[in-house]
């Protein structure tokens, strides 16, 4: 089994982190000119979302070729070059493998719009007349899962974007064909593998209605995931590399089944249940506050129910799907770098392996787009419309937006100062958060205050204390909504560590549990001298004790 309890994985959007070129789209070989960043921070492997030859509906998650490197990001030698340099510097790669669907330009695809009856079976075509889907799902980028194709007279389904046609897993040589990507990454030298929406591989044995819902009950989790990836880790050979699984809407029973060690699933896998505490009544275009306590309460669940059942999350607040966490759950003003702190001593200190997005380790806002032409995302882009047709006036559509879109957390990598701030020399092909000129990782690599230098400490303290990486957890205070609080420790040692953090903009006071006062403080981002049992806004304290 891979080796990932005490490893940080570092997540890099190849468009956005690095252009070397000036073309204002990053590409591999600017990752590589930016190894010794991610070597000084400490991170030990390198997730790099889809690179691969894409029409970029989707970003890359519309994926043409899986065993190729798309022109726009570089060539197949820079992609070994990468993979030399980061090894060299003790970090190895783990690529993104979208195997839930291709895009429609995909020679698959291709060949079964063509009449090629054996690619037909690579998707999930279905009969029906043209002014009726053959179920009412909706796409997870809004309106129908299904296309009609008059040339072939059949609808296809696809879950997200038109142009990402679903494959059909039931079909062996699709689950063939996938093993076989596996292996020529496996080969190249890449260490892992993230797995995009791979819950919603396993499609119902009969498609219907849904009446209670967009459809997602009938796939999400289906019925043969577990065995399609037991299959595909068995003949793809990566049983022993470090795999992550990105869950839509799972559920915990599930998540201890895809990780738990004995099943030869997954290393870890990704939920979003506790990125969903502010959305009003569960729709991500209404916007609310972050319910705290919510917050907490899934937490709880999910780490204390994990360890129960031996299974392993993957810890994060951010990725290229997600408004940037400081401005969502932090403060961007007066305790911006304090909140920020915060936020990464949450997670850090958890039961599971952290994932720090590429600009989160310097404490990136979102950039607050006032105009649709900002925006790129095909989801944004969607429901500016949709958001509209339900009544919203232009600028309330807006501001849904501006707290909502994914083009929050892909807007460029912030270097330094200069121009374009070091991203590139180009013209951004994303509009840049105008705060780089104070928040950019050169002036924070100069203060050992700073963000930066906070997760760099957090990232050497997992290799230095079996506890962070290997101890249990229990919460405390769970009706507390300001302080979420919980210990390490280790059952049959000694030794045991207590994490305090407030998560809000107001001051608790007497905070601390009975046999702590006198502890030695490990870490935190409130000074030494602090009241025993006060934090401030944002403050954050981990103790330890014998
Ligand atoms: O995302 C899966 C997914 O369902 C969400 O994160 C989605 O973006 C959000 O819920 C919509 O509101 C993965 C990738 O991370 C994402 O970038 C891709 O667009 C998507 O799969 C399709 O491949």
């Amino acid at each position: 089994m891979a080796d990932f309890k005490d490893k940080v994985v570092y997540q890099i959007y190849p468009k956005s982190f690095s252009d070397s070129d000036g073309d204002g789209l990053g590409d591999l070989r600017g990752v590589t000119a930016r190894l010794d960043h991610l070597a000084k921070l400490g991170v030990d492997y390198l997730w790099l979302t889809p690179f691969f030859p894409s029409p970029q509906r989707d970003n890359g998650y519309d994926v043409a070729d899986y065993c190729a490197v798309d022109p726009h990001f570089g060539t197949m030698a820079d992609l070994e070059e990468l993979i030399r340099e980061a090894d060299k510097r003790g970090m190895g790669l783990m690529l993104d493998m979208v195997f839930n669907h291709t895009s429609t330009e995909h020679q698959w695809f291709q060949r079964a719009l063509a009449g090629e009856k054996k690619y037909q079976d690579y998707y999930i075509f279905r009969d029906g007349s043209p002014d009726c889907p053959p179920t009412n799902w909706v796409s997870k980028f809004g309106g129908s899962a299904w296309e009609y194709l008059p040339q072939l007279g059949r609808w296809y389904l696809h879950l997200f974007d038109v142009s990402q046609a679903d494959l059909n897993w039931e079909n062996p040589a699709v689950r063939a064909e996938l093993a076989k990507v596996l292996q020529f990454w496996k080969a190249k030298g890449v260490k892992g593998f993230r797995f995009d929406v791979v819950n919603l591989i396993s499609k119902p044995a009969v498609f219907e209605d849904d009446q209670q819902g967009d459809g997602r009950r009938f796939y999400t989790d289906g019925p043969k995931v577990h065995q399609y990836l037991q299959e595909l880790v068995a003949a793809g050979g990566i049983e022993g590399m470090v795999t992550v699984g990105e869950m839509s809407s799972t559920t915990l029973e599930n998540c201890i089944g895809y990780t738990a060690p004995q099943r030869h699933e997954l290393s870890m896998c990704f939920n979003f249940h506790h990125l969903k505490v502010d959305y009003k009544n569960g729709d991500k275009w209404a916007l609310m506050p972050p319910d705290l306590l919510a917050l907490k309460k899934l937490f709880a669940l999910w780490q204390e129910g994990m360890q129960a059942g031996g299974g392993w999350n993957a810890l994060f607040w951010c990725n290229h799907d997600q408004p940037r966490a400081v401005s969502r759950f932090g403060e961007e003003g007066e305790y911006w770098s304090r909140s920020a702190k915060m936020l990464a001593t949450a997670t850090h200190m958890m039961r599971g392996t952290p994932y720090i997005y590429q600009g989160e380790e310097i404490g990136m806002t979102n950039p607050h787009f006032k105009s649709i032409d900002q925006y790129r995302d095909v989801e944004s882009l969607n429901y500016y419309q949709i958001l509209q047709e339900q009544g919203k006036t232009p600028a309330e559509a807006l501001e849904i937006l501006a707290a909502r879109s994914r083009d929050n957390g892909r807007t460029p990598m912030q270097w330094d100062d200069g121009p374009n701030a070091g991203f590139t020399a180009g013209t951004p092909w994303l509009g840049l958060a105008d705060s780089y000129q104070t928040i950019n990782a050169a002036a924070q690599w100069e203060d050992p205050d700073s963000i930066l230098w906070y997760y760099r400490r957090l990232i050497a303290l997992r290799k230095e204390n079996k506890l962070i990486s290997e101890g249990k957890i229990e919460f405390l205070f769970p009706e507390d909504a300001q302080l979420l609080a919980y210990r390490r420790y280790d059952p049959a040692g000694s030794g045991e560590l207590l994490v305090l953090c407030n998560l809000t903009g107001r001051e608790i006071s007497d905070c601390l549990p009975e046999g702590w006062s006198g502890a030695e403080k490990l870490l935190g981002n409130c000074p030494d001298s602090a009241p025993a049992g006060t934090l401030r806004p944002y403050e954050c304290l981990v103790l330890q004790r014998a």
